[in-house]
């Protein structure tokens, strides 16, 4: 009999020493056997919501954040509670905009109209997968998107909980941090802000105050929200639904919209990245990709915890 390698035997070791099922096992090519044309269908599902409106692509990618960072990338800010206690209506995803809800629910349509594919896909991978398509067909990098996750049945409003717009550096690492993330990839996952934009609410507070924003910059966005206080928004940066590192020079010229993206600039110990992003883009892309596969894995549901959701929108 031929002798086992060292590698072989290490990994061996390796694998018994792991916790069972402790990390669910996400593998990029999930669903080759059961819904072989997955990818192709949602790409073009995601390429009509975005042809349809432009604010679908960013809607869409921040509701991934939205759905990963509460109760894991399980699908649950999709759920639609008949009580009203769910996770899209909390105070904090009262902005989220319907656009993104509607481009899962054409994918999810598009994906279970193929008799292959019919109830195997879970929420949560169209919802990973429409993300990527938000920020690659934005003009973003295209990336592997791991697959396997299942949905979760659980969707309450006081699960909720978000970073705010008026975090210090502190706050947004600390933030961060409990989902496993350091600085620097929360600088590259906050570049997430170079599509879309902000209604008025949730930066007025810092027209005239914040002397870190550029007076130009902050009469412009006074008029805007004078104008329209309720409907206001302004876009996050010039590049409005194309996704690269602009976001990133906009700091460095105090025309960064929240205050939890100016302050990436303003604090000295995250403007190193935030610099190095606004150089160099591949950087930024690489790192960007990076974070987003690791916000991919927080929390995922096994076949044990979790199901594939008939409807998005009601447990099973
Ligand atoms: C760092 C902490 C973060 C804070 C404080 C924050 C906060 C916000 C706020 C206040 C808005 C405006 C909402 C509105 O007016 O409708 C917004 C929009 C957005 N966020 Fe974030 N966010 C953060 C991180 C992220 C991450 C990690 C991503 C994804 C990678 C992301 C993606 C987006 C996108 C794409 C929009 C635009 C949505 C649209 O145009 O409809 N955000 N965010
Ligand atoms: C914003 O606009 C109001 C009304 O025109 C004006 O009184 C105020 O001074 C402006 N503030 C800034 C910072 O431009
Ligand atoms: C998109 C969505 O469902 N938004 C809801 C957020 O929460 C508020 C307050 O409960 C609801 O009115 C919105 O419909």
């Amino acid at each position: 009999m031929a002798s086992v390698g060292l590698p072989f035997v290490l990994a061996v070791l390796a694998a018994a020493l792991m916790p069972p099922s402790a990390v669910a096992q996400l593998r990029t090519d999930y669903y080759a056997t059961k819904c072989p044309k997955l990818e192709t269908i949602i790409r073009s599902s995601v390429k009509q919501s975005m042809a349809q409106s432009p604010i679908s692509g960013p809607a869409t990618l921040r509701l991934f954040f939205h759905d990963c960072a509460v109760r894991g990338c399980d699908a649950s800010i999709l759920i639609v509670n008949s009580n009203g206690d769910d996770e899209r209506r909390n105070a904090d995803n009262q902005s989220l905009k319907p656009e993104g809800f509607q481009t899962i629910m054409n994918a999810k349509a598009a994906v279970d109209s193929d008799p292959q594919c019919k109830y195997q896909v879970s929420c949560a991978d169209i919802l990973a997968l429409a993300a990527r398509e938000a920020v690659y067909q934005s003009g973003g990098p295209n990336y592997p998107v791991e697959l396997g996750r299942f949905d979760g049945r659980l969707s309450t409003r006081n699960s909720v909980v978000l970073p705010h717009a008026n975090f210090n550096l502190d706050q947004l690492n600390s933030y961060f941090a409990g989902l496993g993330f350091t600085q620097t990839e929360m600088i590259a996952l906050s570049g997430g802000h170079t599509i879309g934009a902000s209604d008025c609410p949730f930066f007025q507070y810092r027209i005239g105050t914040d002397p870190t924003m550029d007076p130009a910059f902050a009469a412009q966005l006074n008029s805007t929200c004078n104008a329209n206080p309720t409907t206001g928004f302004a876009f996050f940066d010039d590049t409005v639904v194309g996704f690269d590192n602009s976001y990133f020079r906009k700091l460095q010229v105090g025309r960064g919209v929240l205050g939890s993206d100016q302050v990436l600039y303003t604090d000295t110990r995250s403007r190193a990245t935030v610099n190095n992003y606004a150089t160099n883009q591949g950087a930024f892309f690489a790192d960007f990709v990076m974070a987003m596969t690791k916000l991919g894995r927080v929390g995922v549901k096994t076949a044990a915890t979790g199901e594939i959701r008939r409807d998005c929108r009601f447990p099973n």
